[in-house]
């Protein structure tokens, strides 16, 4: 094996990763857009429509997230090992904005489609935790405005978060991990094109992903039992 103890590792995650912990996916058979759809519930032309129908949403997911027995599972605490026992850089980037990576112990992080557990107000543009409901009556907790408090997540037609930082992180790795996604949203299901070639692509997923085939390497099944077994590898072999 190389000594490739000294190169970074770039982790995309999706919503499948946090299945097992309770939390729903949205393309499986019983996903979230299975139930509503994503131009009623997850643009911000919706939230200018509908306010309280996108808020409600939101309110819901929140609701069961921070309502105690959605708990990280075996997936994100491995990836909170491999962050803590691997000499070089790891970085999380999620497409989740359920909190289950950092209270696994992941701390190099980036949530690039927002986080549940935040909220913004459009009037003084303050981020904000939060984790009860929000309705257009909520008062901002910073500056006293109503009905300009949003989820901090990020709709569709809206730039992800930290994109350059994503950038460079992908540009330096050695290894490229995807986990849990289907690899229908960009810009994140592109972040293999941006790599493959010059850093090792690993796919742990429960089938193939729409981009399957631009990994060099893949490993298919529930993420609690995949994703142990790949850091343990990673961490005894390297790749
Ligand atoms: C943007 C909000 C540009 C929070 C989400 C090309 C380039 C750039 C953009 C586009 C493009 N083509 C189209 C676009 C537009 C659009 C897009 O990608 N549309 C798709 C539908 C075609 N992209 C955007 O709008 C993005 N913005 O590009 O802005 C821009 C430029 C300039 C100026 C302004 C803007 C914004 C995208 C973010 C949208 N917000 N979420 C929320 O409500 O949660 S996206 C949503 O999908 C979630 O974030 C989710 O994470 C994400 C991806 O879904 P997955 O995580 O992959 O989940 P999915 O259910 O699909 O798959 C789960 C997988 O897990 C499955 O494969 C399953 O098999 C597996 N699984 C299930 N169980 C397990 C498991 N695996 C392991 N173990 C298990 N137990």
């Amino acid at each position: 094996m190389n000594d490739r103890t000294s190169e970074s590792i770039v982790i995309l995650t999706g919503a499948g990763i946090s299945k097992e912990s309770g939390l729903s996916t949205f393309r499986d058979a019983d996903g979230l857009w299975a139930r509503v759809r994503i131009e009623d519930v997850a643009t911000p032309e919706a939230f200018a429509r509908d306010p309280e129908a996108v808020l409600g949403f939101y309110n819901a997911r929140r609701a069961k997230l921070a309502g105690g027995g959605i708990a990280p599972n075996a997936a994100h605490e491995a990836l909170a090992r491999l962050e803590a026992d691997w000499p070089g850089p790891v970085l999380v980037v999620t497409q989740n904005i359920d909190d289950l990576h950092e209270r696994a112990g992941s701390r190099n992080l980036i949530h690039m489609h927002g986080e549940l557990l935040k909220i913004r107000c459009l009037a003084c543009h303050e981020i904000i935790a939060w984790r009860d409901d929000i309705t257009t009556a909520t008062a901002c907790p910073h500056c006293a405005e109503t009905g300009g408090l949003r989820p901090h997540v990020v709709w569709f037609g809206e730039m992800p978060l930290q994109m350059e930082a994503i950038a460079a992180a992908l540009d330096a790795c050695g290894l490229f991990i995807s986990i849990g996604t289907s690899g229908n949203v960009y810009p994140a299901a592109g972040f293999v094109q941006q790599v493959r070639g010059r850093a090792h692509t690993l796919e742990l997923n429960l089938e193939p992903s729409e981009g399957a085939t631009l990994f060099a390497e893949s490993d298919y099944g529930p993420a609690t039992g995949i994703v142990p077994r790949a850091v343990e590898r990673i961490l005894s072999e390297g790749w």
